[in-house]
């Protein structure tokens, strides 16, 4: 791990799996200090690593605390994130800053894909990744994960993207960055409230062995990057498109009239589609997030299988 180890710390749990070559799951910690009201954050997070370790992987919960790299966290490091309010949103850019000035970190997708994969950490579970922003022809709006995506041999199970973004600008770029979108038991790329988009994944698979493979032929010839395994909310926990639709074209608006920039348009239209839709969306984000968490923690093992096999 090289010069890495001098900024990281493990939970004991974490460092003994990286040591017994166990599967581990990644997990981003923006979720937890911008993306879900307290307590829901910290019973969600809680939630997750149960689920993780049900389905035969280990957690890593993924952060920066006065200025250290966490991968694990405790219950009390838990708390902190969940009810500080001094976390910075930290995405590859920020991150010697951070780590210089010894600050507190919630690590975005694509700063957990870097220290995932500092520790060893194949795959990642969360919600919904970044992607080209509506109007990115004149903003140049463009997330730094998929960046991140082209060039970090991590996988990340999310549930799409949402149509805060310009969804087929978003598959557009990853077909040019190479990275391939592989559809849980679909052929269609979901939009992270809602089941589909109306376009399509790369590949469909059905089991998670079969995800397994991709990665670990991916891998095997230096094909660098990572993967996006796009895996759709469950049926029953759907929010209503209509009311997601309305919501977030008046974030949108909001934002148009405002000099919102950089790093702070997608928290800013993250927390305004929060505020107009209430209980429902956050019912469906939690519900989205421990179905990826149980799905990477099954392709977590199936991979550790096949490398050890
Ligand atoms: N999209 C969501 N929920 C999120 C994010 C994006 O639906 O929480 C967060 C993730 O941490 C993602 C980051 O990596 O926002 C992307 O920010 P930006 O667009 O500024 O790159
Ligand atoms: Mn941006």
């Amino acid at each position: 791990m090289n010069n890495y180890k001098n900024y990281m710390d493990f939970t004991d749990e974490v460092l003994e799996a990286i040591n017994s070559n166990k599967p581990i799951v990644a997990l981003e910690s923006t979720i937890i200090s911008h993306g879900m009201p307290y307590p829901d954050n910290m019973t969600t997070a809680l939630e997750l690593e149960r689920i993780i370790r049900d389905n035969g992987a280990v957690p890593a919960t993924i952060a920066i605390i006065h200025g250290r790299i966490k991968i694990g966290i405790t219950q009390q490091e838990l708390e902190f994130l969940a009810q500080s309010k001094d976390i910075l949103k930290v995405s590859r850019r920020d991150i010697p800053s951070v780590i210089a000035l010894g600050k507190n970190g919630a690590t975005t997708v694509a700063s957990t894909m870097i220290f995932a994969h500092m520790a060893g950490i194949k795959i990642f579970a969360t919600g919904g990744i970044g992607g080209v922003h509506r109007g990115a022809e004149t903003s140049f709006d463009i997330s730094a994960d998929l960046t991140e995506l082209s060039q970090t041999d991590v996988a990340v199970v999310c549930a799409g993207v949402k149509s805060i973004l310009d969804i087929g600008k978003t598959l557009e770029k990853l077909e040019t960055l190479g990275v391939p979108v592989l559809g849980h038991q679909t052929e269609e790329f979901p939009s992270f409230y809602t089941r589909g988009s109306g376009f399509g994944v790369d590949y469909k698979f059905d089991k998670p062995e079969e995800a397994a493979k991709m990665l670990k032929a991916k891998w095997d010839l230096d094909l660098k990057g990572g993967v996006v395994v796009a895996n759709p909310i469950p049926a029953e926990y759907e929010a209503n498109q209509e009311m997601i639709n309305k919501a977030i074209d008046s974030a949108i608006s909001e934002l148009n009239e405002k000099s919102v920039n950089g790093k702070e348009v997608t928290p800013f239209l993250l927390s305004k589609v929060k505020e107009l839709t209430g209980g429902e969306s956050l019912e469906a984000n939690i519900a989205l997030v421990k179905n990826n968490a149980k799905l990477a923690a099954q392709i977590a093992a199936e991979y550790s299988r096949l490398i050890k096999g």
